[in-house]
């Protein structure tokens, strides 16, 4: 009979070192391609370009392959437990760096599986990350992007958004990553907050910041970034007006709208009560999601329903009244705010939502709440979070320590050395800075 050969990829990008080593493990007998699913890669790596569906179908059209299964898990155990293949076959590569452990694990349950482990040179000067830095200098277009964040939320336990409001917070979103016990973190999209993006021009946060104005700062990030995009939409405006504020952040790209169910002249949620929190009926509130769902035009723009009652200071009752009423006019999310300090109207809310509906994404903003992981927040059943202002937050204490330091020692040598970044360094931070 003949032998099997497992090979696990994620042919997001094919090249000749992929095919030299379908090649090779075909010398040995069938190959089986182990392709890992975009939730076997969302917690590990950013999500390939090609969904699943496109990548087998390249797969399965190549050489060498015999039959294509999926991988639906980081590590390769379970499917070499569930296939038990003769051969896995895999670039020398893993030897060094974060899959260090992955081969370690592969190797022993071969051994007592009575498999073998083929490791082959991998092709020198071209790798799959390094062909993906290359795509990803050329960019996104508005569809991928916009699809993006739901791929995200079926792949991930919890989606990780940061603020951002001009293009050097969306360039920090999109490149900063760190490596946590072998896993790579990094966030998964970006947050266009009303907040953030009215304090940054000096202005409240009571929706006196255009549509258009906001845009047109927001295609700054456009432009630099290629991860998803949650807009925060305010109340809407009027429901006639939502309907063209619909088409024009699909058109961009942006994959979600979120709106809260609040009338009048709008104050920021963070006030809580202290601030006069009117919210719109359920019935007006649902007819605005029913024209927005009706002028969108793809599948997969979301517009998500944000409850303010626990910010109007309203029971958990009403919010779950108002946030059922609202799926059931069709909203693709949940967000449910609150300013209290503990959180746990915010997670009574969620599992009690849970208990009527599995699916519906649940957003959180847990901006005075922060105590909570996103491990726990998934928990509760939470599967967007929020940090909603957190790069104009920290920025601005900085530079007024810089400001309060140059007056204080009429020279900037004091504001320099404690407050500033190299000169060195910011010339270097924009590619392109410099012309060769
Ligand atoms: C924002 O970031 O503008 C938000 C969240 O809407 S909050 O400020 O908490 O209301
Ligand atoms: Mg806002």
């Amino acid at each position: 009979m003949a032998k099997t050969v497992y090979l696990g990829m994620i042919a997001d990008i094919m090249h000749p070192g992929l095919i030299n080593i379908i090649t090779e493990g075909a010398k040995y007998g069938n190959v089986m391609i182990g392709l890992f699913t975009d939730k076997a890669i969302a917690t590990h790596k950013r999500l390939p370009y090609l969904n699943y569906e496109q990548r087998k179908n390249v797969v399965e059209h190549i050489n060498g392959v015999s039959e294509v299964v999926p991988q639906d898990d980081w590590s390769y155990v379970p499917n070499l437990k569930k296939y038990k293949p003769d051969y896995i076959i895999h670039g020398d590569d893993w030897k060094e760096g974060p899959d260090k452990y992955i081969r370690e694990e592969v190797f022993a349950l071969m051994k007592q599986q009575g498999g073998e482990v083929i490791e082959i040179p991998y092709t020198q000067g071209i790798t799959s990350s390094g062909l993906a830095k290359e795509l990803e200098s050329l960019g996104t277009t508005p569809q991928a992007r916009l699809k993006s964040l739901r791929r995200l939320i079926s792949a991930k336990p919890i989606v990780r958004i940061l603020e951002s409001h001009c293009g050097l917070t969306g360039l920090i979103v999109e490149h900063t990553s760190i490596e946590v016990d072998n896993v790579h973190k990094e966030f998964d999209g970006m947050w266009s907050s009303s907040l953030t993006d009215s304090t940054s021009k000096g202005k409240p946060d009571i929706e006196a910041v255009d549509l258009t104005t906001r845009l047109h700062d927001l295609n700054d990030t456009l432009e630099v970034t290629t991860k998803p995009i949650i807009y925060d939409g305010d109340t809407g405006g009027k429901t006639e007006h939502f309907a063209f504020t619909v088409r024009t952040l699909e058109r961009l790209g942006i994959s979600a709208v979120i709106i809260e169910d609040k009338v009048g002249l709008k104050q920021n949620s963070l006030f809580g009560t202290d601030a006069v929190q009117t919210q719109d009926t359920i019935e007006n509130f649902c007819h605005k999601i029913q024209v927005g769902k009706a002028s969108q035009v793809t599948n997969d723009f979301m517009i998500i329903a944000r409850i303010e009652s626990l910010i109007a200071g309203k029971p958990v009752d009403d919010a779950l009244e108002r946030a059922f009423a609202y799926v059931e006019a069709g909203a693709d999310g949940v967000m449910i705010h609150s300013k209290n300090k503990d959180g746990m109207d915010v997670k009574e809310f969620c599992t009690r939502f849970r208990m009527k509906d599995a699916h519906t994404p649940i957003v959180v903003v847990p901006t005075t709440y922060n105590q909570y992981t996103e491990e726990e927040l998934a928990t509760w059943g939470v599967n967007i979070v929020i940090y909603a202002n957190h790069m104009l937050r920290s920025a601005y204490p900085a530079m007024v320590h810089c400001a309060e330091s140059i007056l204080k020692h009429s020279r900037s040598l004091e504001a320099s050395n404690e407050y500033c970044m190299p000169i060195k360094e910011i010339l270097n931070l924009i590619p392109g800075t410099k012309q060769k």
